[in-house]
């Protein structure tokens, strides 16, 4: 451990990792590099798959290190600074309500997110007596909240029009526009959009790479890639018109699963935040970095009351993984916000480990009325877009087996009559029930609902005597904490079913660009071919069984992305042809053959007289 931090941490934040050497995986930006930490994770039992993701955690609260290629990490001065000067931006806003609004918008988990803490915000607003002023946009509309809808973020105009939509009439308007990877097309053109009307606009950009390394690929329906308007944006920041608000965070666990350490950061900066600027405004205090560590510090405190519970998160991890390798379901309950969170968990599985809708599933328990932009658009919809109690109770519990895991997540503080009710409902269907509850020193479970649950995650809190806005960090501690373990789960239980190959998701469903290119980078990365040949298998798989002509060869990217998202195990299928020089069919029937997708494709990789390169244990040497 270095000595000489900058501030006392609670956990014990981890030394730099090798994935901060300047010659690291060097033409991939963080985001998409993979983590030495989970090399081996896909051989990795559930404790230690719970210990390896811990680590990775942390990571986002380590310090810069300037002896090495100096990242700016979440408690850089620079960052700090920054958010210093954003919370500046969102008091002014705070204070003039009217014609003014706060949007967060992203795509897929960040939309999400988005999403959560726009609902959050407005509820400390109406705890005081006032009005809404924060929006959310998410890629695809409501629905792509409850359901994994990745194209949507690709179209940079689609963005601008929905941006235009929420902010008609608003005479100032700050917009979060949230892109981990510095990535998303419909992100992009919305801080573009605002940039070019700086009268209304404050754009934040918010992301863990560098502005060097965000995505320099050309947007079909756009004048300029991620990056060019990430340095736009970086010039205007020295006159305060625009900010980039993007640490290090490190790679992720699961390489370039955004929704894990960055779904996490995003919350942790922007809650830390926004929840600042209302504080300092109520209080008509000055905005100090003091106040910005103290927050920080408290979700630096929940990783460590979290993982303190690593070994009950690991029987749920086995539990979780034994339930998908029997081919059955794991349903996660939620009340409040935290049913927002199984929701996320639960879609993003989809487009990650090319998974069935139910396979991780999330329901939200309580009341939903005021959260949604255009909830109509969700209710009644039909399966894929259940979402609520009512869904849950009538579609999913009559078809509950012995089989299936369903875990519930609450607070002390909810209504535990209700919880016991719908408890005890399921525990007639399975057995294999699990529970997370989080309390506050002092606060118990009443004994009929304890002895429903073979096993309970207590979470217990320390009692915190804050005043109205502070309250609210022990809610958004409780949801990371939450996100944390569901994270650990669903990923957990992927791997133990043998959808990881190292620590690549190597099942994803290939459904927007930035898949795409992710797909084409892994096949190189595995097989050491060039990437017009991973191209051309990717393609070849995508498009069986019609043969590949020049006019496909030529199409934009975008018509591939609409043949491939309905596809499964793409990726797998143009790894085994590349790998066994075998046909798309061949390969498809010995996927089909396997029990399991990691078995089929480490057996290619190993098999005698395969070329050097392409199996080699030490991923940083095979970097394209
Ligand atoms: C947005 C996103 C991810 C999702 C998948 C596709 O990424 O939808 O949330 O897990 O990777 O992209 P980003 O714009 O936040 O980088």
């Amino acid at each position: 451990m270095r000595g000489n931090k900058k501030y006392s941490h609670v956990i014990d934040t981890p030394d730099p990792g090798k994935w901060e050497l300047a010659g690291y995986e060097a033409s991939l930006p963080i985001t998409e590099k993979s983590n030495p930490i989970t090399r081996e994770i896909d051989k990795a039992d559930p404790t230690q798959i719970v210990q390896l993701l811990k680590d990775c955690d942390a990571e986002i609260f380590q310090e810069e290190d300037e002896a090495l290629v100096n990242y700016k990490r979440l408690y850089s001065d620079l960052v700090l600074k920054t958010m210093m000067d954003i919370i500046g931006k969102v008091q002014e806003v705070l204070k003039e309500p009217d014609s003014t609004l706060i949007v967060l918008s992203g795509g897929g988990a960040s939309g999400r997110l988005a999403f959560l803490m726009a609902v959050s915000f407005n509820k400390l607003l109406k705890g005081l007596g006032q009005p809404p002023q924060y929006t959310y946009i998410i890629a695809g509309g409501d629905r792509s909240l409850v359901a994994s809808h990745e194209g949507p973020e690709d179209s940079a105009l689609l963005g601008i029009a929905d941006l235009n939509k929420v902010c008609e009439g608003k005479k100032k308007v700050i917009f979060f526009g949230i892109s981990c990877g510095l990535s998303a097309p419909y992100v992009a053109g919305q801080l573009d959009f605002c940039m070019n009307n700086l009268d209304i606009f404050v754009p934040v950009l918010v992301g863990f790479n560098p502005v060097s390394m965000a995505r320099n690929e050309r947007i079909e329906d756009f004048h300029s890639t991620f990056r060019q308007v990430a340095e736009r944006m970086e010039k205007l920041q020295e006159s305060h018109k625009a900010f980039v608000l993007n640490p290090a965070v490190g790679p992720e666990g699961i390489t370039g699963s955004s929704r894990m350490k960055g779904g996490s950061a995003t919350k942790v900066l922007l809650e830390t935040l926004l929840l600042t600027a209302h504080k300092t405004v109520s209080k008509d205090s000055e905005i100090s970095e003091k106040c910005l560590l103290e927050i920080l510090r408290t979700y630096e405190r929940a990783h460590k009351v979290t993982y303190s519970q690593s070994k009950k998160i690991a029987a749920l991890v086995k539990q979780a993984g034994t339930s998908l390798q029997k081919k059955a379901y794991v349903y996660m309950v939620g009340w409040h916000t935290l049913g927002i969170i199984a929701i996320m968990d639960g879609a993003e599985c989809i487009p990650t480990f090319g998974a069935d809708i139910n396979d991780v599933r999330g329901f939200l328990i309580g009341d939903h009325s005021e959260m949604f932009n255009r909830e109509a658009d969700l209710i009644a919809q039909g399966p894929k877009f259940a979402f609520s109690e009512e869904d849950f109770v009538k579609t999913i519990l009559p078809s509950l087996t012995e089989l299936d895991t369903v875990l519930f997540l609450f607070t002390v503080d909810d209504d535990l009559v209700e919880v016991e009710k719908l408890a005890v409902q399921v525990k007639e269907r399975t057995s294999n029930m699990q529970a997370l509850c989080h309390a506050t020193v002092g606060q118990y479970l009443p004994a009929s609902l304890k002895k429903l649950f073979p096993s309970i995650i207590s979470i217990m809190w320390p009692i915190l005597f804050l005043e109205y806005e502070g309250n609210f960090i022990q809610r958004f501690q409780r949801e990371l904490s939450t996100k944390w373990i569901l994270n650990t789960v669903s990923t957990g239980a992927h791997v133990l079913k043998g959808k990881i190959l190292r620590n690549y998701m190597v099942d994803m469903k290939v459904s927007n660009s930035k898949l795409f290119g992710r797909a084409v980078s892994m096949l190189q990365r595995f097989t050491g071919h060039s990437q017009a040949k991973c191209l051309e298998v990717l393609l070849q798989v995508i498009y069986d069984p019609e043969p590949l002509s020049e006019e496909i060869r030529a199409a934009e990217v975008s018509k591939h992305i609409a043949v491939a998202t309905d596809k499964t195990k793409v990726v797998p299928t143009a790894l085994l042809c590349l790998l066994r020089s075998c046909s798309v069919q061949e390969a498809r029937s010995r996927l089909d053959a396997a029990t399991s997708l990691r078995g089929a494709l480490d057996a290619a990789l190993s098999a005698p007289g395969r070329k050097r390169g392409a199996s080699k244990s030490d991923p940083e040497e095979n970097s394209t």
